[in-house]
């Protein structure tokens, strides 16, 4: 009679599994007598094998290294023969599972990422997606991002499975115009493994700020009967808290009276182009716009014209609202003069 198999035809082994440890005994029974009952083992060659099996203990054993992310099953064609004469056999194919183990980190590919966002995109828009793959096994290879460095403030949200990154809160390029993000990826597997990128996000500038008159308004005072003319009585100044070019202000003199002052479009100095006389007039008023292309800003230049010979210099320095430091009489804003419109 021929042997019988009385072994399970499938099993599990752990990945890493030390070299020769046994995987199982298999054992066939024969029900004769004698020589004809003595059973003889083998395993059929495989290319790739990583089992040996004892010829008279049935014992298998693994003689290499196992790699579930190499070859995840086997399957094994045992047989049993006896010593009769003529021989009798059996066979059996084992299928054997290599049950995973998480020894595989999440792989970012690439590690470095980056992008351009303009500083007014939508919350929620997406900036670039991250990838990291792990070779494991269900949790073991299921991987989850997260951004652990480089964004206190939570400018930026990662998908947590997608890797995606969107913009999460309001930019602004003016408060920060870069950001050095560290980005991880880590599996779900029991022993936590993981691995880092690093993404960097440009912000680009757009004209979102107006220039600003910061010492607004101004108060200049001027002697009459100057005889080098023209000649620089004040410069205004805008800020414009853009990057360049749009923080590039252009000036002239909006309302005022044009064949007596002139402004330089650049650079903001105002220049007096012909000889003032007190009696005949004392005080001009100017609106100088400054522009940056797409706003606007208003200032109001006050023209005092001193009379000669009183003894006072011709000041031409910025006075800031009340603080004058430059004239030596009390100066009275008239009630006519709106100083609200400087904006
Ligand atoms: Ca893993
Ligand atoms: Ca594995
Ligand atoms: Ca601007
Ligand atoms: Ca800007």
């Amino acid at each position: 009679m021929a042997p019988e198999f009385v072994t399970p035809n499938e099993t599990v082994v752990e990945e890493n599994t030390p070299v020769n440890t046994v995987v199982m005994a298999v054992k066939a029974g024969d029900r004769d007598e004698g020589r004809n009952s003595y059973i003889e083992y083998s395993l059929a060659p495989v290319p790739g094998n990583r089992f040996a099996l004892g010829p008279v203990d049935g014992l298998l054993r693994i003689v290499a290294p196992l790699d579930r992310e190499d070859r995840a099953n086997y399957s094994l064609v045992v047989t049993a023969r006896d010593r009769g004469n003529p021989p009798n056999a059996h066979t059996l194919t084992i299928s054997l599972r290599v049950a995973d183990e998480n020894d595989n980190s999440p792989i970012f590919d690439p590690k470095q990422y980056s992008a351009s966002v303009p500083e007014n995109a939508s919350i929620g828009l997406s900036v670039l997606q991250v990838s990291a793959t792990d070779a494991d096994d269900s949790l073991n290879g299921r991987v989850r991002y997260t951004i652990v460095a480089g964004d206190k403030n939570r400018d930026f949200s990662i998908s947590e499975d997608t890797g995606i990154i969107r913009v999460a809160k309001n930019l602004n390029y003016e408060r920060r115009n870069h950001y050095l993000l560290t980005v991880q990826a880590e599996d779900s597997g029991a022993d936590v493994r993981y691995d880092s990128a690093t993404v960097t996000i440009s912000i680009m500038d757009i004209n979102d700020n107006a220039p600003v008159f910061l010492d607004s308004p101004y108060l200049v005072y001027v002697m009459e009967n100057m005889a080098a003319l023209p000649a620089p009585i004040a410069t205004v100044t805008a800020f414009d808290a853009d990057n360049p070019p749009y923080n590039r202000v252009n000036y002239l003199v909006k309302e005022g009276d044009k064949s007596m002052f002139s402004v330089n479009a650049t650079s903001g100095q105002i220049s007096l182009l012909r000889a003032l006389d007190r009696e005949e007039r004392d005080q001009y008023t100017l609106t100088v716009v400054a522009m940056d292309t797409v706003v606007v800003a208003v200032v109001m230049v006050v023209v005092v014209v001193s009379a000669a010979g009183e003894g006072q210099a011709r000041c031409a320095a910025r006075l800031v609202r009340h603080r004058h430091h430059c004239h030596h009489r009390p100066f009275a804003w008239g009630e006519n003069l709106d100083f609200k419109t400087a904006i």
